[in-house]
């Protein structure tokens, strides 16, 4: 059965025009005027997009004693209602854990998935056993390591053994990731706040200044050069890490940058709110920041120095949270955004004149789909790619509650946001998920992407490797100590 989505505006990351989509057999098969299906979904007045695409989710984690609360049936099913056709979650060892033991158990998390979806691999701790687990993982399909410079005496790494992981993914065509923040400073900022009697959720934004976040960019960019790795560097939340990112980019380092949908819409005054409860459910690291780091953000996003908005969902319910009370160390870090990202960045980004819808399609889809390696099978509207699209209506218009969301927890951080801007339509490798507006996806239809790595992009990066590799050799006859 074919299925041809007429009289809409084709808008990509580089072009808008206007053109029928001919869908059969899950992918786009023709596109052009006058073109004839089986079943036609009007699209009179509206954009048909590439679906989004969120590279950054925790669905069903464990974490901080705890689980995320929504799991690949719920989180897949908010992003489909929310347009976007694909999410790349985070496959999380435990510290000792075997990778391939942890890509089992995120493999076994899926099955009820509506969408498709891919991950990226956590390097938790350092060894030789990960060392060869790695190219294993990478020969499933999954060439991205993500490193977390924070959560000390949990899932930090430290500089030494984040320069081994970032050299052996370099070797092996991937590409490395990090959460940015000093996890060193952190602690000791956390304790003395904690000391000096500053136990509520606020203490969470003075523990994480903008400047641990900023030191940490800087040193994974250098580390990641001196290892000749391209480096994505995850909820780039402040000018201070955003600036690391420009002056690498404009230095010819292949280094990327993603603002959440949290940070540049929300910002710290959350965590003075009064309602404890309103300030813990907005706990998420990074924190929130002020105006001058939002506008910081949505100047990157038009300049092209930061690369992708994603959500990092990671949702806890009230009760998840209160676990922290008298403590906000213990308050579960996280906050969602699945259903809402596509929706809010429309209305803020492109309603408000800061992005073009083709930027728009850029930072949702389509950079991510070609910095991952997926594209134009992802984050295209071409003939032969998955028709994971989007017929967006530009006048739909909603204010966000929790009370009408498909995320299994009972608040939303946007709470109260009139948007302007939804999916009429949204389709998952052809089959429709939201039909007129309304959910009616289809669980266990999510298919797992796999990717391929890219070592002739990581050769090119830098001359530091090949530099040391032709060393001088030192009077003694050993060759001169480098990488
Ligand atoms: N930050 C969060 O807020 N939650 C999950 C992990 C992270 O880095
Ligand atoms: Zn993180
Ligand atoms: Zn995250
Ligand atoms: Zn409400």
């Amino acid at each position: 059965m074919s299925t041809v989505i007429k009289g809409g505006t084709i808008v990509t990351a580089d072009l808008s025009y206007q053109a029928d989509v001919l869908i059969e057999g899950g992918r786009i098969a023709s596109i052009g005027q006058g073109l004839v299906g089986d079943k036609v979904l009007d699209a009179t007045g509206c954009y048909v997009m590439p679906g989004g695409i969120d590279p950054h989710t925790h669905l069903e984690m464990p974490f901080m004693g705890t689980y995320s609360a929504d799991d690949f049936e719920s989180g897949t099913r908010a992003a489909l209602a929310g347009g976007t056709t694909m999410v790349v979650d985070f496959a999380l060892p435990s510290p000792g854990q075997s990778l391939l033991d942890a890509l089992k158990t995120w493999d076994n998390k899926t099955a009820r998935a509506h969408c498709d979806y891919s991950f990226h691999m956590a390097v938790t701790w350092w060894g030789e056993q990960v060392f060869d687990e790695m190219a294993a993982v990478v020969d499933r399909g999954i060439t991205s390591f993500k490193h977390f410079m924070a959560y000390k005496g949990a899932l930090m790494v430290n500089d030494d053994e984040m320069f081994s992981s970032f050299r052996r993914v370099g070797d092996l065509g991937g590409l490395a990731m990090v959460h940015a923040e000093n996890g060193d400073i952190v602690a000791e900022l956390s304790a003395r706040l904690l000391a000096e009697g500053n136990t509520g959720p606020e203490g969470h934004a003075y523990s994480r200044p903008p400047q641990v976040e900023g030191e940490a960019t800087n040193r994974a960019i250098m580390i990641a050069d001196m290892a000749g790795v391209p480096l994505y560097v995850v909820h780039t939340s402040c000018e201070d890490s955003h600036e690391a990112i420009r002056r690498a980019r404009q230095a010819g380092k292949r280094v990327w940058g993603e603002p959440l949908i949290q940070h540049l819409v929300l910002d710290e005054s959350e965590y003075f709110n009064p309602d404890w409860d309103h300030a813990a459910r907005r706990v998420m690291s990074p924190p929130f920041r002020d105006k001058r780091h939002q506008d910081s953000l949505w100047a990157g996003l038009q300049s092209g120095s930061l690369s992708c908005v994603a959500t990092d969902h990671c949702a806890f319910t009230t009760e998840q949270k209160r676990t922290g009370i008298g403590d906000f160390t213990k308050i579960p870090n996280g906050t969602g955004g699945l259903e809402d990202r596509m929706p809010v960045l429309w209305t803020q980004g492109v309603g408000s004149g800061r992005l073009t819808p083709n930027e728009f399609v850029a930072v949702t889809s389509t950079n991510i789909a070609k910095i991952l390696n997926m594209y134009p099978k992802k984050g295209a509207v071409l003939v032969g790619s998955d028709a994971d699209l989007v017929v967006w209506d530009p006048e739909a218009e909603k204010t966000i509650h929790a009370s009408d969301q498909q995320s299994a927890i009972d608040y939303n951080v946007f709470e109260g946001i009139k948007v302007k801007g939804l999916p009429r339509y949204t389709l998952t490798r052809g089959v429709v998920a939201v039909n007129e507006g309304k959910v009616d996806s289809h669980e266990g239809h999510g298919e797992f992407v796999a990717r391929a790595p890219r070592p002739a992009v990581n050769r090119a990066l830098t001359a530091w490797k090949e530099l040391t590799a032709r060393r001088p050799v030192a009077r003694s006859g050993i060759p001169a100590s480098g990488v």
